[in-house]
């Protein structure tokens, strides 16, 4: 395959509702898109990074520039050996895994759109619709943090997140807990708000029997989480920490995760995303799949890869009206808590160019070979 060009896109998406987690509030979503032009034609890839440093070191003008400036000089060079080649080529660029994750899925999309195969088949998806739950984030209060649960209850979402960090823990979940009754499912996420001080406290959120609790401590400290792990009954679910198959294993290993969240940007691309799927179903670890605010083009990959026979808790895959009033494809609508796997080629969503252009935030940046 020979890539041509590799436009990036920056658009801003207003989102239906302010999303605040342990790092901060955000009212909208600013992201990078990526079109490549080949040989064999053209594909989509999004960016998860954010606007700011504060989930990951990464963010989206660091993005920009270590595409413009070693991403895509690499992979304009000459012709390259499809998707798979991707990371390969990139390895010489230390970390920067989500900007290689949106050019490798918008070179996978390329191809597959060329070879009439779907992400789930490529993948190897067994399900073809995947059930789907929903990440609350801090609210200003109890009560309206209750109606947004309802909200999504009454929508038919499968399993409640609640973002939770000092101050904001016990009491909104034990309110959740009762909104949603014995059976419902209810997991937490910390993003890194916690240390290993706060094991006691920690240790009283098991009285809500929860799926599980996502990330409590900084991603460096798989230890400590191993520690937390033996210290309470609540699984322990490591995110940003896990960034490769090699640091899973080695986490599941040392007892620091029991589950595992699943982002194909933080671990590089899809297909480094399904090697991890695969080492954790061998080593009989559940997985899920994580969702950073993804437009249609990230979550139309989401879902595909939710479909592996692994995940078998619900994602953070919601449909598109949960983030954005329009969407740059067409939709996802949920159906009884879930969202079909999409069977056309590629990614098989359709990018609505012209809102891309409205949603400019700037011209776009045209990287070309030669
Ligand atoms: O539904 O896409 C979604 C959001 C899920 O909570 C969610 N994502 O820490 O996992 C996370 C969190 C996040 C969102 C992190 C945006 C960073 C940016």
């Amino acid at each position: 395959m020979r890539i041509h060009a590799i436009e990036l896109h920056r658009i801003g998406m207003p989102l239906v509702r302010p999303f605040e987690t342990s790092f901060g509030v955000q009212t909208s979503r600013e992201v990078l898109l990526v079109h490549v032009r080949t040989d064999v034609g053209d594909g989509w890839g999004e960016c998860v990074a954010g606007v700011d440093p504060f989930y990951s070191s990464e963010y989206v003008s660091a993005v920009e520039d270590v595409i413009r400036s070693y991403l895509a000089p690499a992979l304009l060079a000459g012709p390259i050996g499809g998707a798979a080649a991707v990371a390969p080529l990139l390895r010489f660029v230390v970390g920067h895994r989500m900007a290689k994750a949106a050019l490798e899925a918008a070179i996978l999309d390329a191809q597959l759109r060329a070879d009439g195969v779907s992400f789930g088949s490529h993948f190897g998806a067994t399900r073809d619709r995947v059930d789907c739950g929903v990440s609350v984030g801090i609210s200003p209060n109890i009560s309206t943090l209750l109606d947004e649960v309802q909200t999504y209850v009454d929508q038919g979402y499968k399993r409640i997140k609640l973002k939770i960090k000092p101050g904001w823990d016990l009491e909104p979940v034990a309110a959740v807990r009762d909104l949603l009754g014995a059976g419902g499912l209810l997991q937490v996420d910390a993003n890194t708000a916690y240390t290993l001080d706060d094991v006691a406290h920690l240790r009283e959120l098991d009285a809500f029997h929860l799926l599980l609790i996502e990330q409590p401590f900084v991603e460096e400290d798989i230890g400590a989480h191993a520690v937390l792990a033996r210290a309470i009954e609540t699984p322990v679910c490591l995110d940003e920490s896990i960034v490769s198959t090699s640091v899973a294993v080695d986490a599941i290993e040392q007892g620091a995760t029991s589950i595992v969240n699943i982002k194909a940007g933080r671990v590089g691309g899809y297909l480094e995303a399904v090697r991890m799927h695969g080492a954790c179903l061998t080593r009989g670890i559940p997985v899920w799949c994580g969702g950073m605010l993804e437009t249609g083009i990230g979550r139309a990959a989401n879902v595909a890869l939710a479909a592996l026979p692994g995940f078998t808790l619900p994602g953070d895959t919601s449909a598109s009206d949960r983030y954005f009033a329009e969407d740059v494809t067409e939709p996802f609508l949920l159906d009884e808590g879930t969202l079909p796997v999409p069977t056309g080629p590629g990614t098989g969503v359709t990018v609505r160019t012209g809102l891309v252009r409205d949603w400019a935030l700037r011209e776009p940046l045209v990287l070309s070979a030669g």
